[in-house]
């Protein structure tokens, strides 16, 4: 059976968990306690070098970074539905893993870590503020695109798994989805999909 490396708190891991559940594939959660440094154990570093989660082990083949997780269970699961198989499907659903890694995660997650998880004393105000500009202008190009598409990549994929955790989660971040309807409703959609577990599930 699958292993997953989990926190409940992580959109990172809720992504994995979100995937499993829709392509219907049992696994078992192993608990990682990351506010008390367990990724640092010696033994969980020659599983993930980086020191993060999640962490999927299947059958001895061991593997980090969600967005390569993600792509691994959709080609293994899931052909031609959450996993495009034709190149522009293909290639639609690399571009928006590549946003999510590059735009949504390092503003919207990176806002809500600071807002959610640092005292005030450790947080610096002018850096936050920078990330929640950055990320209304991520989410400004996402509900561009949504007003046009009722997914990222034209089908439901991967690539909305991997982009919604940190969108839904953008007001613990202090950036609001109300600006953005388009993005509201495609959370609407992706919450209607068939195996949708919220993040508390
Ligand atoms: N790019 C990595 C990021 C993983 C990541 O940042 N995980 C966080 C939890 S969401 C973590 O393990 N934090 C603990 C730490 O950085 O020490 C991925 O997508 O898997």
């Amino acid at each position: 059976m699958l292993k997953l490396y989990d926190h409940p708190l992580s959109g990172n891991c809720y992504k994995v968990r979100l995937a499993l559940s829709q392509l219907g594939v049992e696994y078992e959660k192993e608990y990682l306690d990351i506010f008390k440094g367990d990724q640092h154990a010696r033994d969980y570093q020659s599983l993930n070098p980086n020191r993060k989660i999640p962490v999927l082990i299947d059958e001895g083949f061991h593997m980090w970074e969600s967005n390569a997780i993600l792509l691994y269970l959709g080609r293994k699961y899931s052909p031609n539905r959450l996993y495009p198989e034709d190149l522009r499907g293909f290639g639609a659903m690399a571009q928006w893993l590549f946003f999510g890694k590059t735009s949504v995660d390092p503003n919207l997650a990176v806002a809500r870590y600071f807002t959610k998880f640092l005292g005030p004393a450790d947080r610096d105000e002018k850096r936050l503020n920078e990330l929640r500009t950055q990320g209304n202008g991520v989410l400004k190009v996402m509900d561009d695109h949504l007003e046009r598409n009722d997914f990222l990549a034209g089908s439901y994929s991967i690539a909305d798994i991997a982009c919604y955790p940190y969108v839904n989660l953008a007001p613990e971040g202090g950036i609001e989805l109300s600006p953005y309807p388009s993005v509201i409703l495609w959370c609407d959609r992706i919450r209607s999909q068939p195996g949708y577990i919220s993040m508390e599930d």
